[in-house]
């Protein structure tokens, strides 16, 4: 067991290859002009800012051979599993399957909706993609969790208190122990951001633990380097 400094308290951390880095939502569609986020009424470029924590947070999972995985909100070209209450929400006037500058908005497969190419994720990383705000309504997310031994989650993504902090709330509920990292997830609000790491944090970590990118990335180097001089030598 290592600890991560965090908060409210330290979070303890197995070194058995029980935790995973979840990346949320780090797409176009979200962080670059022309997509959903703007066409919602969203000044976009405030999410740009966390591209390169969560990028050395990827960059140190990959180099420990730790488990990524991606979320993509988008759905179906035919909108079968867009309900009509989140497609007219907000009466914008590009909604989600009309097509923008960056193809259909939120659609599966259209350019706008991919991951943005700082974070591309690698082939045998595994991407989910979720018609709807968390990462557990209906995917096949929790089952994959479940098989591969994962415990702890390492959150991360866009926008803190709509995707993100739904999905950590899911996670919670189902067992498992979440770090929602600071510098490494965004929205368009800061002051919501702000909100959503003390309503996480409140009441002894009610949802989980926060800590920054270097914290975390202090730990893992720290213990996966000491772990892995030590195979290397036997
Ligand atoms: N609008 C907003 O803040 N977020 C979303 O619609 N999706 C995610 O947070 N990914």
């Amino acid at each position: 067991m290592v600890f991560i400094t965090a908060q409210p308290y330290d979070y303890e951390l197995p070194l058995d290859g029980n935790v995973a880095l979840l990346i949320i939502d780090m797409q176009r569609d979200f962080l670059e002009p022309g997509g959903f986020g703007e066409a919602l009424g969203n000044d976009v470029s405030r999410l740009q800012a966390i591209v390169p924590a969560v990028k050395q947070l990827l960059e140190v999972f990959r180099t420990y051979k730790l488990p990524v995985l991606h979320t993509i909100e988008g759905h179906q070209p035919d909108l079968s599993d867009c309900p009509p209450a989140k497609r007219l929400r907000g009466k914008s006037q590009l909604k989600i399957g009309d097509v923008g500058p960056m193809g259909r908005i939120l659609i599966l497969g259209e350019a706008g909706n991919a991951i943005i190419p700082e974070l591309e994720p690698l082939a045998g990383e595994i991407v989910i993609s979720k018609p709807g705000k968390g990462a557990f309504y209906h995917t096949h997310l929790e089952s994959l969790l479940r098989e591969k031994k994962i415990t702890h989650l390492i959150i991360t993504g866009v926008t803190t208190e709509v995707c993100v902090q739904t999905t950590m709330r899911e996670a919670n509920d189902r067992g498992f122990e979440c770090l929602l990292v600071e510098d490494a997830t965004e929205s368009y609000f800061p002051d919501f951001k702000q909100s959503t790491l003390e309503m996480i944090l409140a009441q002894g970590g009610i949802v989980g633990w926060t800590a920054k990118a270097k914290s975390v990335i202090h730990t893992l180097e720290k213990s996966y380097k000491a772990a892995n001089t030590a195979n290397s030598l036997i």
